[in-house]
């Protein structure tokens, strides 16, 4: 197979974005390797700061079992959060944009300060202002969500968008984040359920790999930065007029409207 050209992939993935045509996944014609989707990422992420948008943060993605077996990718990844996939509270999904969005239930940690990896889950916490419950809204695009690792990376791990609840309590506020409990319900029906732990073991724990990671690379995350620790449960679609509601146990809900 061909090695993928990086800029070209790139360019793709921003006219299937603006356009809302989803693509099949570019594993299935070219080479792309891990690192090279990264590349991609790297420069759709760029063209995002040229466009006047602010990196605020960072997602984890695949970081359940739930996601990972329903996605069928057996490993996490990162993409990059910026101040205009921010969903106000009260705000509807903006579907209009979007080519097909489903919702999820995440934690989402504000650090206080930078944290350097090669970091571990007591390093992330000590380094963690606050976290709240947030609904995370992927849009794949790529058609019927079908990817592999590279495609979903290149792809900027499906982001489009966050809501973020109300509630931001310091970690030693709460119980341990392993067992705090997550709800999901879609126009008031129970649709999963998980706890913390089901994200890499501990929620700081998919944090720390993102600082491990970056770290590798020379890379930190700045004090400021909005992490969001991947998907708790499967997504849900979001249609016109469905409402979707988290709740985590001491965090309160958050929820949002199709
Ligand atoms: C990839 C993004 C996964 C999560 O929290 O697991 C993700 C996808 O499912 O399209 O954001
Ligand atoms: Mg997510």
């Amino acid at each position: 197979m061909k090695r993928a050209d990086v800029h070209q992939v790139a360019a793709a993935i921003a006219v299937a974005e603006a356009e809302r045509t989803a693509l099949p996944p570019f594993t299935d014609s070219v080479e792309l390797s891990e690192p090279a989707a990264y590349e991609v990422q790297a420069l759709t992420v760029a063209g995002r700061v040229a466009r006047g948008e602010r990196v605020i943060g960072a997602k984890l993605g695949l970081t359940s079992a739930a996601k990972q077996r329903t996605m069928q990718v057996d490993q996490p990844l990162y993409g990059w959060l910026t101040d205009a996939m921010h969903l106000p509270l009260g705000e509807p999904v903006p579907r209009a944009r979007l080519i097909h969005p489903r919702v999820e239930p995440e934690i989402a940690f504000v650090l206080g300060r930078e944290l350097r990896g090669p970091a571990t889950v007591a390093d992330v916490l000590a380094a963690t202002e606050g976290v709240c419950v947030a609904l995370e809204v992927i849009d794949s695009r790529y058609a019927g969500f079908r990817f592999r690792l590279p495609d979903v990376v290149a792809d900027n791990a499906s982001a489009a968008a966050f809501v973020l609840g109300g509630t931001l309590r310091a970690p030693s506020q709460l119980d341990d984040l392993r067992t705090l409990g997550c709800v999901l319900t879609r126009d008031g029906e129970v649709v999963a359920t998980a706890a913390g732990a089901a994200v890499l073991g501990h929620p700081a724990a998919a944090v720390a790999w993102l600082a491990t990671r970056l770290a590798a690379r020379g890379e930190s995350l700045p004090a400021g930065s909005l992490v969001l620790s991947g998907a708790l449960t499967d997504a849900v679609p979001i249609g016109d007029g469905t409402t979707v509601c988290a709740e985590v146990e001491g965090l309160g809900s958050v929820e949002v409207r199709g």
